[in-house]
């Protein structure tokens, strides 16, 4: 298998836990180390990440996820109980599709670009958008209780893996995280799992800058 993206591609990384916890191999290709064109040649969708299993490449990272959980069941991703499984699922869902679209480089950039927005108000859009996502997730997990370290119980599931890039980009964007302490102590549970460790942007190749370290 071969994982191609860049070192803070937050949809990416999810992919990337996935895969450690899973215990399984894979080439990480930084998509900046590319010839020009390869990538869309590669992946039409031309976002990241994107796998490249037995010659075919599979885009978006929920249906890599949701491949690598068919593929390698153990440890599951999911809860046994359905309910709980749509729990999860609806829990990394609002990160996936509600929040990280509304936030993430190239909507920054055309804010900044075409629409001519400042600094100030992009941070405003991104606070905005990352406080209403947070607060319902951490009502949903308050209300839920299911008993920590991770936000659906003992083992970390689809949620965790989502939870931990949007924190950690969170973070990077300065956004005051003080009143959502269940998320941040599932991310802290998370950072305490070696293969979570061993997915974080500071251990890849293309990683560059000077972001508070994630470990
Ligand atoms: N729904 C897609 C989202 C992919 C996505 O937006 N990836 C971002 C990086 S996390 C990207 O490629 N952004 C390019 C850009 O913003 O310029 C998925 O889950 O894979």
């Amino acid at each position: 298998m071969r994982l191609y993206g860049r070192a803070r591609n937050s949809a990416g990384w999810r992919v990337r836990i996935a895969l450690h916890l899973k215990g399984v191999p894979f080439t990480y290709v930084p998509i900046g180390g590319l010839p020009p064109g390869a990538w869309r040649a590669l992946n039409p969708q031309g976002l990241m990440p994107a796998l490249e299993i037995d010659g075919r490449v599979v885009a978006q990272s929920g249906a890599i996820l949701e491949l690598i959980e068919e593929l390698h069941p153990d440890p599951p991703l999911l809860p046994a109980d359905p309910v709980a499984r749509a729990e999860v699922r609806a829990f990394a869902g609002l990160i996936a599709a509600d929040l990280h679209p509304l936030n993430n480089n190239r909507v920054r950039k055309y804010l900044a670009g075409p629409l001519g927005r400042s600094p100030a108000e992009i941070q405003a859009w991104y606070e905005h958008w990352l406080a209403t996502a947070l607060a319902s997730l951490e009502e949903t997990l308050r209300r839920r209780d299911g008993g920590g370290p991770f936000c659906f119980g003992s083992r970390p599931t689809l949620a965790d893996l989502h939870l931990v890039p949007q924190l950690y980009n969170a973070r990077r964007f300065a956004c005051d995280l003080a009143s959502y302490p269940l998320l941040v102590a599932a991310d802290a549970a998370c950072r305490e799992v070696p293969a979570f460790r061993a997915a974080a942007p500071e251990k890849l190749p293309d990683f560059t800058g000077t972001d508070p370290a994630w470990i």
